[in-house]
């Protein structure tokens, strides 16, 4: 079944071969090493940039970061984590379940840390992946990205902010050596990330200015540390915890009812967040400023019990007019308005449907992924192929994303699909396997037009779900447990296959 992992050559380079290669080591690329692995194979390799796995929990390190799935969810369904200490986990505790799952199932010799990938060719000749890296060069028969969605940064393009001379960072990228005590502070963007970092440093900043362009919806965010019995118990009955889970996991898919199928149904969780916008928010002109003008779930729904208090503070403002130019110190609104700022905080998401990465894999056609995406908008098939990348697989590619429930849940899924997928590309001896065009097309008209009607596009708002084509083209649109069994066997017969020529004997 293992290959090794031996030397080829790119052009006159050498080059380090590997049967598999994944590309990145969050959630995702992780979770596929490790089936790779209790397959029995050795001649898979992840190249990690980062020096740790891990990926967006990894990154995000802001003050507040914490996942607004309960982890007894948002975790591998194969290592269930008996020592969870709250409902809903903070950054540092679901980084180090992490780093401890990638001990545990002893996957991290397999992994390149800081190794960039820079650009990947399709070589057709050699049917294989050319990957350029910043540890130089690799070649791959099946390459897979797990980039993740949330991992480049946005900076927006705001006139002067290069400008800027006090410190400015993204909430992805932050500055831990800078002490924001006692300093005037602006806050770009409210989102999920910008929600959780404004009451974290509201206290301690002398002023914070909160620039807010669209108002999001907030719910209530029931979360606890365990109690001791709980905690005992949550350790010593491993069914416990799947019980837990499964409960966790039922309650929230019937959120897809209202988000997906039917939105009038999404009212009932509105006039929630409302009367809590009511009952949190005292002041009229802040409450006018932060009620949202569209159907919730449009845009992510937001979970939190101390934003609002932390918006009624007297050192904090919401800035709703717009932001027209960063100065040297200051921001400046649209209404002329210039407020002074020691240090502004990006919070302002990422690079989903335009991600940088898509620039530098070159498909079939020599066509780079930003190209075929730039004409056609992201398509895919079950998230996990494209056709014009033969070898090729994607964890987390378009139309696999959600904002109710965990996606460790669909990464789970295309884990076992690609996984699949390399077990029938050796048991078959194929040389090439490509997604048809045809099966391609027919599985995204079905997809656009099950999100016709879904709240993302009916819901009264602009949101990053959505590309320039104004096509949904990141969000699954039905019930999560469908994804599962869509995925649950590789399909081979939507594909176009090439075999590998047999040896002859001389
Ligand atoms: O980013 P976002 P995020 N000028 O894109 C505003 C995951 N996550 O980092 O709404 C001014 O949601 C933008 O305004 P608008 C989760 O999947 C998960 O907060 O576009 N403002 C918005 O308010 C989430 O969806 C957890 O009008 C600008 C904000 O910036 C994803 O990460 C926790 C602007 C961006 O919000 C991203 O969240 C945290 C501009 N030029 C994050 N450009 C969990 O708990 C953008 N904005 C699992």
């Amino acid at each position: 079944m293992s290959r090794k992992v031996t030397d080829k050559a790119v052009g006159n380079q050498p080059a380090r071969h590997a049967h598999v290669i994944i590309v990145g080591s969050g959630f995702s690329g992780l979770g596929l090493a490790i089936r790779l692995t209790q397959q029995g194979r050795t001649d898979y390799l992840v190249l990690e940039r980062g020096s740790d796995v891990g990926g967006t929990w990894r990154d995000n390190t802001y003050p507040g970061a914490a996942c607004d799935v309960p982890s007894q969810l948002y975790s591998y369904s194969f290592a269930l984590n008996p020592e969870w200490t709250r409902s809903f986990s903070k950054q540092p505790e679901i980084q180090r379940y992490i780093q401890g799952v990638a001990d545990k199932y002893g996957v991290r010799d397999h992994h390149i840390f800081d190794c960039e990938m820079t650009g990947a060719r399709w070589n057709a000749a050699d049917a294989r992946w050319e990957i350029q890296t910043s540890q130089g060069a690799f070649t791959a028969d099946i390459l897979v990205s797990a980039v993740g969605a949330l991992c480049e940064p946005n900076l927006p393009d705001i006139k002067g902010i290069n400008d800027f001379q006090g410190e400015i960072f993204h909430s992805a990228r932050w500055n831990h050596d800078s002490d924001l005590t006692g300093k005037r502070v602006a806050v770009i963007g409210t989102g999920a990330s910008a929600i959780q970092i404004v009451p974290s440093i509201a206290a301690k900043v002398a002023h914070l200015d909160v620039y807010q362009r669209t108002a999001p919806w907030l719910l209530p965010r029931v979360d606890r540390e365990y109690l001791a019995p709980e905690k005992f118990a949550l350790k010593r009955i491993p069914a416990l915890r799947g019980l837990y889970r499964a409960g966790i996991y039922a309650a929230r898919e019937t959120q897809v009812v209202g988000l997906a199928k039917f939105p009038p149904a999404m009212l009932a969780l509105e006039a929630i967040a409302r009367a809590k916008l009511l009952a949190e928010v005292r002041d009229p002109e802040l409450r006018r400023k932060v009620t949202p003008n569209f159907r919730i779930g449009c845009k992510r729904m937001l979970i939190s019990n101390e934003y609002y208090p932390a918006l009624s503070r007297d050192n904090v403002d919401v800035v709703t007019d717009g932001i027209k130019e960063i100065r040297a110190n200051s921001v400046v609104t649209k209404d002329g308005v210039e407020r002074e700022v020691d240090a502004i905080i990006v919070a302002t998401g990422f690079h989903v449907t335009d991600s940088p990465v898509y620039d530098t894999v070159a498909g079939r056609d020599g066509r780079t992924l930003a190209e075929v995406f730039d004409a056609i908008g992201q398509q895919g098939y079950k998230g996990s192929a494209i056709h014009n990348y033969p070898n090729m697989f994607f964890m987390l590619g378009p139309n696999v994303g959600l904002g109710h429930t965990s996606m460790v849940f669909m990464i789970e899924s295309q884990i076992n699909y690609i996984a699949d997928a390399v077990a029938q590309f050796d048991a078959r001896g194929l040389r090439t396997v490509e997604v048809r065009k045809d099966v391609q097309d027919e599985f995204n008209a079905d997809l656009q037009r099950k999100l016709q009607g879904a709240v993302w596009s009916t819901g009264g708002c602009a949101s990053w779900y959505l590309d320039k084509h104004g096509n949904n083209t990141t969000l699954w649109p039905d019930f999560t447990f469908r994804f599962r069994s869509l995925l649950e066997k590789f399909d081979v017969s939507a594909y176009e296959t090439t075999t590998a020529p047999v040896a002859q004997a001389v």
